[in-house]
């Protein structure tokens, strides 16, 4: 048959960083072929899929030649021969072939480099776009950008604990119109950084890191950008992560690059604090990974006008996000396909999530490369929000860009709106 996968060959390239990751390329028996690229994390969560990295000399101990030798060698036998449209078949055989709970054993990268490319393949096969073989016939809205423009944490060098801070265009009427409003922020966000003598280089995610004197600072600082480019308060707001997984340890919550500690209760007034103060509509990861009591206390304090949103917390993983919603845990979750490593299990979270009640927002990762399949899913799910950083360095303008192919598609079709 025409649309039964023929060949599947893995191949390292390199992502953003510079580091290696996964590739593959999914040729069917028409001749059709896709490729599709693994992206990598930084700050990851504890209960990820595991990425196989070689640990040798290479690349600083980062090569991907053994998650490569396991596509070619383990993958590509037993999933040639399937149809590329049964795409829970095949990420079921990977996940039984690996057989961890984990991922461990094939490795994540190796699985969702196929996952993906398959997917593609199909779509190519059948002559659709991507968001559309993925989604339906009503898959055409267009996600608001959750869009990094100042960075810290583990992304950057400087003197910021929050690892992210982003604005969200809500008040504008179509995709590239908030993406026009976003770059013009960031390019007066630059121009004040300049003025001030700060620096303008730019983190992992392409946002400014200069080194400031607090987090309240840096929020004034990007209002500051708002206003001067033309926008104010109600049509563009702020989202946060605070990837504060990273600074748990033993019980307490250390900032590292401010050197003090806080508790769960003392985080929680804090970015109530920040809510009070300034336009913020989301926050991620505002404790860590381990803390569900923590999740559900600022839920029941901020969830009824704050997106609370769980990435290590939930790490696309459709048990963990059940246990979250049975609890009250968030009221959103970010989805990366690389955290659980297939489309399928991707879509199970998705799915989870959208009938509970959950918000989702697609997601990058701070190593990316120039894949976009993050856009089609986030168009073909309906998800409302994508994360992929500033409308700088070419891996997250790739994104956009694909989103804009996108709406001049759709056309009258496509819809735009926060919430
Ligand atoms: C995050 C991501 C993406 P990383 O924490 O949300 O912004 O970072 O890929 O380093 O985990
Ligand atoms: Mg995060």
């Amino acid at each position: 048959m025409e649309y039964f996968i023929d060949k599947v060959k893995g191949i390292a390239v390199l992502d953003s960083r510079g580091f290696p990751t996964v590739a593959a390329e999914v040729t069917l028996k028409s001749g059709e072929s896709a490729v599709a690229m693994v992206p990598s994390g930084a700050s990851t969560g504890e209960y990820e899929a595991v990425e196989i990295r070689d640990a040798e000399q290479a690349y600083c101990g980062k090569g991907v030649s053994k998650a490569v030798l396991n596509i070619n060698t383990l993958i590509a036998p037993a999933v040639v021969g399937k149809s590329a449209f049964n795409q829970e078949q095949i990420d079921d055989i990977m996940i039984k072939l690996d057989s961890t709970e984990n991922k461990s054993s094939l490795g994540a990268n190796a699985i969702l480099a196929v996952s993906l490319a398959v997917a593609k393949a199909a779509a190519k096969q059948l002559k659709l776009p991507l968001y559309r073989y993925l989604g339906n016939a009503f898959s055409n809205r267009l996600p608001v950008p959750m869009m990094n423009i100042l960075n810290g944490g583990a992304h950057a060098s400087n003197n910021i604990d929050i690892q992210e801070f982003m604005i969200m265009p809500v008040g504008a009427n179509s995709f590239s119109e908030g993406l026009r409003q976003c770059s013009e922020i960031y390019m007066s966000l630059k121009s004040i950084l300049h003025s001030l003598g700060k620096s303008t280089a730019v983190g992992d995610e392409g946002g400014f890191a200069p080194d400031l004197e607090s987090d309240e600072q840096a929020i004034e600082i990007i209002m500051k950008a708002v206003k001067k480019a033309g926008y104010n308060s109600d049509n563009t707001k702020i989202a946060l992560d605070a990837a504060a997984s990273e600074w748990y340890k033993d019980g307490v919550y250390h900032l590292p690059k401010r050197n003090i500690n806080m508790t769960t209760q003392e985080l929680i007034t804090y970015f109530d604090k920040l809510c009070a103060m300034y336009p913020i509509v989301s926050i991620e990861d505002p404790l860590s990974e381990n803390d569900w009591e923590g999740f559900v206390k600022i839920t029941e304090l901020l969830g009824d006008k704050v997106q609370i949103v769980g990435d290590d917390l939930f790490v696309t993983n459709e048990k963990r996000l059940s246990q979250g919603i049975s609890m009250g845990a968030g009221n959103a979750i970010l989805v990366k396909v690389n955290q659980i490593g297939t489309l399928t299990e991707s879509f199970k979270a998705i799915d989870r999530a959208h009938r509970a009640g959950y918000k989702t927002v697609i997601s990058h990762r701070s190593g990316e490369t120039e894949d976009t399949t993050i856009a089609d899913l986030a168009v073909a799910v309906n998800s409302g929000q994508i994360k992929t950083g500033a409308p700088c360095r070419g891996e997250r303008t790739a994104k956009y860009n694909r989103l804009l192919f996108i709406e001049d598609e759709l056309s009258d079709r496509s819809t735009f709106y926060f919430g």
